[in-house]
Formats: structure tokens, C-alpha cells, sequence
């Protein structure tokens, strides 16, 4: 078991050594713009499996549409990019050579049904003008290029269930920023007169941010229509970070590019952005029951994990039954996130992994930018999937969101959390884990029972993270029993008992 593991690693690190992409996509220069930007292409690749999926993720590609059962991904890639999965040996078809043209075409430069960034400001201000009693806008954050990034609060009552629901993560993905901006509108107009919406004002905290990355937005509608990522100027001259990577939970194994230039760029280190920074503090302050991250496309509702196959999430049924109820709700499919692509650093992990957050996304339409003619029925349909899990938000929780879960439970997380991150936190948090589970603090053993019971249920990675205070926890209880030896029964007890309980863990 041990040996497959030590494989799996080695296998991983190769392939990402081997994979990472040596070439840039959409390198601008400071002063040179757009003009050393590689076009945008849309390509089909085909696979063969779902480890040839997992593959091209790794490499960074971007893969708005993955089909499993028909064997080919669609992905948004630079020519350079494209010489490379070519080399590797992946057959592949153009279905369009400058997507961006095409949108500049069909669109023919106007937003039409979508609204600028100017536009959903404004909607935001007067949303909190006309409504003083049940919201407040909040400014939680400037993005990269200095522009506010806004949460509209909806549901004044302190101590009510919080949910957040948020929009434009990605660029080009205009439509994620209209399901919540409908949102908004759907429950400030209801609201007087719907009673069951009147229920959710008055007894949840409802948070929305329909636009995570105003800079990618605005670059995106006014100057490179296919724009993913934020506006940060890197080190190498390139522009963005993927904000979708940039999130701390398992940050930087799988499914991100360590290359400025890729289009899933992780950045620097996790919470770089001060539009994923803002997020997170955002959610450390309320501690939301449930949260909703609107993308585009494929016609989906994704669960966690996502950043391995193998890691289930402790609340898998009770996450896989809420993305199917909003499904139901949407007409869209349900499943997990790693089922699409594996890829760490999304908001979903880290808010359920690290937050305790029923945290799902939701890809919406079947392209970035959906016809006009598509428009208000996506919102319609989305504004319930959105009302479900806020109403569902005050009746079921994660079992490690903060309100709910133990002492030991809290500790471990944050212990996990901070070390997978290379959080210095984790030393402080570590110590604080072995001061619950010391015999001197434990004397009935309740908190090394619970611990050991935690540690069963968590994922591989986890495991591991978890390794080294098992065993400083198993000397510990070792010197305890060495300190008792005058009362050889209890002592022979004590062995017994910890022996059967380390065996049964070191067997996982
Ligand atoms: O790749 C993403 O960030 C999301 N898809 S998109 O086409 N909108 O960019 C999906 C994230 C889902 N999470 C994982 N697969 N881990
Ligand atoms: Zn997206």
C-alpha cells in the first residue's frame, strides 16, 4: 500500500516535471499591449480516459468543456501551447482560430443583454439607496488595478446563516456576473410581497459579490474578449493570475501552471490576489454555511474536492444531494469537481476544505458568453437553484463549519489547512492540536478517541499532514503510561487500549 503511494507520488512530480508548460500564452509586455498577445484559439483535443483529461489540466490548460463519455475536451489555447499537446502526441481539431474575432463579430461590440462593470455599480448603489432596511453595500477589497470589489449584503439580522454567492471569477465568463446581479433584483423586488422570500431576508445573511474580478471583466469587455485571468502585471511581463488556483487549500500541487503566462497561472503563492484575499476574508468573518460560485460553461453543478480524484469529502452525500437539488432546479447535471478536472487553488475547496462552506460551483449555459435570447431564462433558472441552497443553508451544515464542529475537529482542520499552505500558523497550530490531546489536558482520553476517529475519516493528503502528531501524540501517551508504572493493571490497560486504537488507524 505504502509502495503504490510512493509511485503515485514519484508518478505525479514526473509527469508535472515533464508537462508544465514551457511556452506563453497572451504575453504582453508593459508598454507593448495586445500586439504580443497570441490569438485565442479554440481547439477539440481527444482523449483517451479521464487520466488523459487529468493530464492536459496539469499542463494548465484551460478546459471550459470536458466529455468524458465522447472522449474529447474543448480548450482555449495559444499556439505555442497547442505545438505542445501536439508533440506529446494528443490528436486535436481547430474549431476556431481567433475566438476572439468570432465574439467581436456576433457581438458586434455592443454588451446588449450584459451589463459593464459601470453598469452593475450602479445597480449595487441603488440597490442599497432604495433598500436601506434589509441591505448594505460593502467594499471588501481593490482589485489589482484599483477598482472596488463590492459585496451586497441582504439580511441585516446578526448571527442569521450565512450564504455567499459570487460571479465573475473568470473574465470572459460574463454571463456568471448576470445570475447574481438577477439575484439581487429577484429578492429586492419579492421581497415585500413573497412570503417565502421574506423568510430568507429576515433569517439568513445573504452576501453577494456578482463580480470577483472587476479588472478581468473590463479587460474582457473592452479590449480581449477571451481574457481569463485578473490584471496583475507579473514578474516576467506577462499579465494574470487565475483566481480559480490562487485559493489556499492544497495550493500548488495539480491543475494550475507554475508559468506566468499560462491561463490557469497560480500565482506567487496562495491568496496573492487582492481579489481572492478579499474573498477570503470575507468568508473568515462570516463563516458561511453555504456559498455558490457562478462560472461558464458546460451546463454544470460541481461539488468538492476538486483538487484529486481521491479526495472525498467528509460530507460527500450531503454535498452530492444539495448539488442535485439545485440541479434539478437549473436542469444542469451534478457531480464532482474532480470528475470534471482534477485542479487545486478553486474557491470551492478551500471554502469547504478550509471554511467549513457547503461550497459549490456552477458552470452555467453551454458557451462563455450565451446568445442574448439564452439570457433571462439562465438567470431565472439559477436565481432558484440560488434560493434552494439559501434556504437549505439555515437547516443543514457542513460537519466542520465552525458553529458546529469540536474543539479537536477545528484544530485539526486549521492544523492541515495551515500546513498544506506553508502557513507559519501551522507550527502555533500544531502545538495547539497536542495540547488537547495530551494526557495531562485528556485524562479520560475523549479528545484522543475523537482525534483518532477524525483522522480515519480524513483523505490521504491529510493522513500524511497528520503523520508526525500521531506520533508525538502515541510518545506521549507512551511517557504517561511509563509515569504510571505503579498500578501494573491500569498500565497493561493503557497499552491494550492505545494499541488497539493505533492499529486500527496505521492499517488505513
Ligand atoms: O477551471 C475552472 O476554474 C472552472 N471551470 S472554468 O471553465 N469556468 O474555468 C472549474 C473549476 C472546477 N474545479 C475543479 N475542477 N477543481
Ligand atoms: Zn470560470
Amino acid at each position: 500500500m505504502k509502495l503504490r503511494v510512493l509511485f503515485l507520488f514519484l508518478g505525479v512530480v514526473f509527469l508535472a516535471a515533464v508537462l508544465m508548460p514551457q511556452a506563453s500564452f497572451a504575453v504582453e509586455t508593459a508598454d507593448s499591449k495586445a500586439s504580443k498577445e497570441e490569438a485565442a484559439q479554440i481547439v477539440k483535443i481527444f482523449v483517451k480516459d479521464k487520466f488523459d483529461v487529468a493530464k492536459l489540466a496539469n499542463m494548465g490548460l484551460d478546459l471550459p468543456e470536458v466529455k468524458h463519455k465522447n472522449k474529447y475536451v474543448i480548450s482555449v489555447i495559444s499556439e505555442t501551447e497547442l505545438k505542445k499537446v501536439a508533440s506529446l502526441g494528443y490528436k486535436y481539431k481547430v474549431i476556431n482560430p481567433d475566438a476572439d474575432s468570432v465574439l467581436r463579430a456576433t457581438r458586434a461590440g455592443t454588451l446588449s443583454k450584459y451589463h459593464s462593470f459601470d453598469q452593475i455599480e450602479k445597480i449595487l448603489k441603488d440597490a442599497e439607496a432604495n433598500n436601506p432596511a434589509v441591505c448594505k453595500l460593502h467594499v471588501i477589497g481593490k482589485s489589482f488595478e484599483g477598482r472596488p470589489i463590492y459585496a451586497l449584503n441582504i439580511g441585516l439580522q446578526a448571527g442569521k446563516p450565512a450564504v455567499l454567492i459570487m460571479g465573475l471569477t473568470h473574465a470572459r465568463e460574463w454571463i456568471s456576473a448576470e445570475v447574481p446581479t438577477a439575484l439581487i433584483e429577484e429578492i429586492l423586488q419579492k421581497y415585500p410581497s413573497d412570503k417565502a422570500i421574506k423568510e430568507l431576508v429576515d433569517n439568513r445573511s445573504i452576501w453577494i459579490v456578482p463580480v470577483v474580478n472587476p479588472d478581468g471583466l473590463v479587460h474582457s469587455q473592452t479590449k480581449s474578449k477571451m481574457w481569463r485571468k485578473n490584471r496583475r502585471l507579473n514578474s516576467d511581463k506577462s499579465y494574470g493570475v487565475d483566481l480559480n488556483r490562487n485559493y489556499g487549500y492544497q495550493w500548488g500541487t495539480v491543475g494550475a501552471s507554475t508559468y506566468p503566462g499560462a491561463d490557469t497561472y497560480h500565482g506567487v503563492k496562495a491568496f496573492s490576489e487582492p481579489c481572492s484575499a478579499a474573498i477570503k476574508e470575507l468568508a473568515e468573518r462570516e463563516k458561511f454555511r453555504a456559498s455558490v460560485s457562478f462560472h461558464s460553461y458546460s451546463e454544470l453543478v460541481l461539488y468538492p474536492f476538486g483538487y484529486a480524484y481521491e479526495a472525498i469529502a467528509k460530507d460527500d452525500q450531503l454535498l452530492a444531494e444539495l448539488a442535485k437539488g439545485m440541479a434539478k432546479l437549473n436542469g444542469y447535471t451534478a457531480e464532482k469537481s474532480s470528475d470534471l478536472y482534477p485542479a487545486m487553488g478553486d474557491s470551492d475547496d478551500w471554502m469547504y476544505g478550509a471554511m467549513g462552506a457547503l461550497a459549490f460551483t456552477i458552470e452555467l449555459g453551454s458557451q462563455f458568453v450565451p446568445n442574448d435570447n439564452e439570457v433571462d431564462k439562465i438567470n431565472a433558472d439559477n436565481v432558484k437553484s440560488c434560493l434552494f441552497i439559501i434556504e437549505k443553508a439555515g437547516t443543514v451544515h457542513a460537519s466542520n463549519h465552525p458553529d458546529f464542529a469540536s474543539k479537536v475537529q477545528r484544530a485539526i482542520s486549521s492544523f492541515v489547512y495551515y500546513d498544506v499552505t506553508r502557513d507559519v500558523r501551522a507550527a502555533t497550530s500544531k502545538t495547539e492540536l497536542i495540547n488537547l490531546l495530551n494526557p495531562v489536558n485528556d485524562s479520560e482520553g475523549k479528545a484522543f478517541d475523537e482525534f483518532i476517529a477524525e483522522v480515519e475519516k480524513t483523505d490521504l493528503n491529510s493522513k500524511k499532514v497528520l503523520a508526525p502528531v500521531l506520533k508525538e501524540v502515541k510518545d506521549m501517551y507512551t511517557q504517561n503510561i511509563i509515569n504510571k508504572l505503579g498500578n501494573t493493571r491500569q498500565v497493561i490497560h493503557d497499552i491494550e487500549k492505545l494499541q488497539n486504537e493505533l492499529e486500527k488507524v496505521e492499517e488505513k
